[in-house]
């Protein structure tokens, strides 16, 4: 069976997750990251040397980075669906996938982590307004990208979706000011309809 290294409150083991609820796959999570320890230990090292979560077993197939699991997940289980079969259609959901590792997550990460990880003293507020007014833009850019399509490469679910959703889903949930971006929010209830997004990413508190 399909084994699953990381804890289930990070965002990048919850793109797995979330993906495997919406291919109705069987697995196995192993509790890995922080205080469950584990992911740092040489046995798992020889997995990932990296010593972050997730990372995944399939078959032999020891696989890590979350997107690349995402990917292979939805190209071995869910071709023509969660992976476009189409050329173009695949490139398009990969772009917005790189767009979430690239641009996106470099704004988010250090508002999380200073407003959910850090204790309120210690906290970088500069560097939190200005990574709030980045992550903003970004979310400009998606909020009129869905102005005329549910999902991000059109009327259709993919993964393309699914970095980017849990991104949504902390944009909506983090402590901070927000634009009032209609079209993303019409997106995040679309997500929230969806029970594997609720099950594995729309989980709060955030932590
Ligand atoms: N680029 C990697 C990043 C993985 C990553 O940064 N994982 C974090 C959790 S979100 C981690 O393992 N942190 C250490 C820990 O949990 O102990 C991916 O997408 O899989």
């Amino acid at each position: 069976m399909l084994k699953i290294w990381g804890r289930a409150n990070s965002i990048n083991v919850q793109k797995v997750l979330w993906c495997c609820g919406e291919l109705n796959l069987e697995y196995e999570r192993i509790d890995a990251g922080l205080q469950f320890g584990v992911n740092t230990t040489p046995e798992y090292k020889a997995m990932n040397p990296n010593a972050l979560v997730p990372t995944i077993e399939d078959d032999g197939m020891v696989l890590w980075e979350s997107q690349a699991i995402v990917r292979y997940l939805a190209r071995k289980h869910g071709l023509g669906t969660l992976c476009p079969s189409d050329p173009n259609a695949c490139a398009d959901a990969d772009r917005w996938m790189d767009w979430n590792a690239t641009t996106v997550w470099l704004n988010l990460r250090p508002i999380f982590w200073n407003l959910v990880r850090t204790p309120q003293e210690k906290r970088d507020m500069a560097l939190v307004n200005d990574s709030r007014n980045k992550l903003a833009a970004n979310m400009a850019i998606l909020d009129a990208h869905l102005a005329n399509r549910k999902y991000v490469i059109g009327d259709a679910f993919t993964m393309g979706d699914i970095p980017l959703g849990t991104a949504v889903q902390r944009w909506f949930n983090l402590p901070i000011e927000r634009e009032n971006f209609r079209n993303l929010e019409a997106y995040y209830q679309r997500l929230q309809g969806r029970s594997a997004f609720k099950q594995c990413v729309d989980v709060l508190p955030l932590s």
